[in-house]
């Protein structure tokens, strides 16, 4: 058991050297994308302007994302046991949740639209003093590490991937929010040009999620900017995304472009599509059933298996307590 799981810590480090080389090849391939673009709309005199902005936009994009790369791996934390092997990287990368980009699993391609470096994030509401910063200046003043986590869809399906990243509680501190901060709001960006979901105006655009501070505090709950060794695949919810491992994945919010400290409940987004089926805790609970489908097993991506789902999603050491004496709310959903 024990080998077992010091294994699974150990495998993205083992990975990490080709995985440096396919970025390199990805930023290249992109940087040579956009010269072509751009070359020919010279030669196109007369509308070079917009598409030399794009260019430089894209190289940029490029240039920051494999300097982000630099710093991986990260140093990996081994003292959340994981007893799952790692679902395969073309799986994960390849069977997604961003509705942003489709309501079905295979966005990765439409989601490279998206440009994930330079990124602004704002810190705002019931903190000492709002401010914005650049998603590289707020990497470089965190504890960088990596950890596996177990991931549990809403719909039944499961992945174990290894995220890069840092604690949010890390987060909250820098933020200094004040004591009447009660919640962390987090939103999404927003850009139909190039998100085609959010032209489907009856979703509640820009997805939220929400989080109590003492949610928010502990030591399980983690904004990814990495996964598999690198920096974050625009379908993972680039530059940064939540990974909170005992909830439903849809609060795993991805894209992040603002954190709003605040004394009232936020709304989630599914939550304001279907309050009766997606609630704010969203906890994962094999005995609470979806109004409709059963949560009391899970397909292992990868695997063609099906294992029992387990309560908090096996994490119930770690977040249990912060329940404690709300029994009477809907947990679970
Ligand atoms: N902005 C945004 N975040 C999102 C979603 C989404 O549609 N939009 N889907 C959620 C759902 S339902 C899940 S299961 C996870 C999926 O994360 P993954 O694609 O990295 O596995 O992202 C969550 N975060
Ligand atoms: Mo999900």
């Amino acid at each position: 058991m024990l080998i077992k799981r010091r294994r699974s810590w150990e495998l993205p480090e083992n990975q990490v050297t080709p995985e440096h080389v396919f970025l390199n090849r990805r930023a290249f391939l992109r940087g040579s994308t956009a010269s072509i673009a751009g070359a020919s709309a010279l030669m196109v005199a007369g509308c070079g302007e917009t598409s030399g902005a794009a260019e430089a936009a894209a190289a940029s994009e490029a240039d920051l994302t494999a300097k982000a790369a630099e710093l991986f791996p990260y140093p990996a934390n081994t003292s959340i046991p994981v007893d799952r092997p790692l679902t395969d990287e073309e799986v994960a990368s390849t069977y997604n949740n961003f509705y942003e980009f489709g309501s079905h699993k295979r966005i990765a391609r439409a989601a490279e639209a998206l440009v994930s470096r330079p990124w602004r994030i704002e810190i705002t509401g019931e903190v000492e003093e709002p401010f914005e910063l650049d998603i590289d200046e707020l990497i470089a003043q965190m504890p960088l590490e990596e950890r596996i986590y177990r991931l549990r869809c809403v719909e039944a399906w499961s992945m174990t991937v290894p995220w890069s990243g840092f604690p949010l509680a890390a987060l909250v501190d820098l933020a200094k929010p004040k004591s009447t901060a009660r919640y962390l709001k987090m939103q999404t960006f927003m850009d139909p040009s190039i998100a085609s979901g959010q032209k489907q105006v009856w979703y509640p655009w820009p997805y939220t999620e929400g989080l109590t501070m003492a949610e928010a505090r502990n030591e399980l709950a983690f904004m990814a900017t990495g996964v598999y060794g690198k920096p974050l695949g625009e379908q993972f919810g680039a530059p940064i995304r939540l990974a909170v491992p005992w909830k439903y994945g849809f609060k795993s919010i991805k894209s992040i472009v603002r954190f709003e400290f605040t004394g009232r409940k936020p709304v989630s987004f599914w939550e304001e599509i279907a309050p009766s089926e997606y609630g704010f805790w969203a906890n994962v609970n094999p005995e609470v059933p979806h109004p409709r489908w059963s949560q009391a097993t899970e397909e292992v991506l990868g695997t063609g298996r099906r294992v029992p789902t387990l309560l908090y999603n096996g994490y119930e050491e770690q977040v249990a307590s912060l329940y404690k004496g709300l029994e009477g709310q809907n947990l679970f959903r």
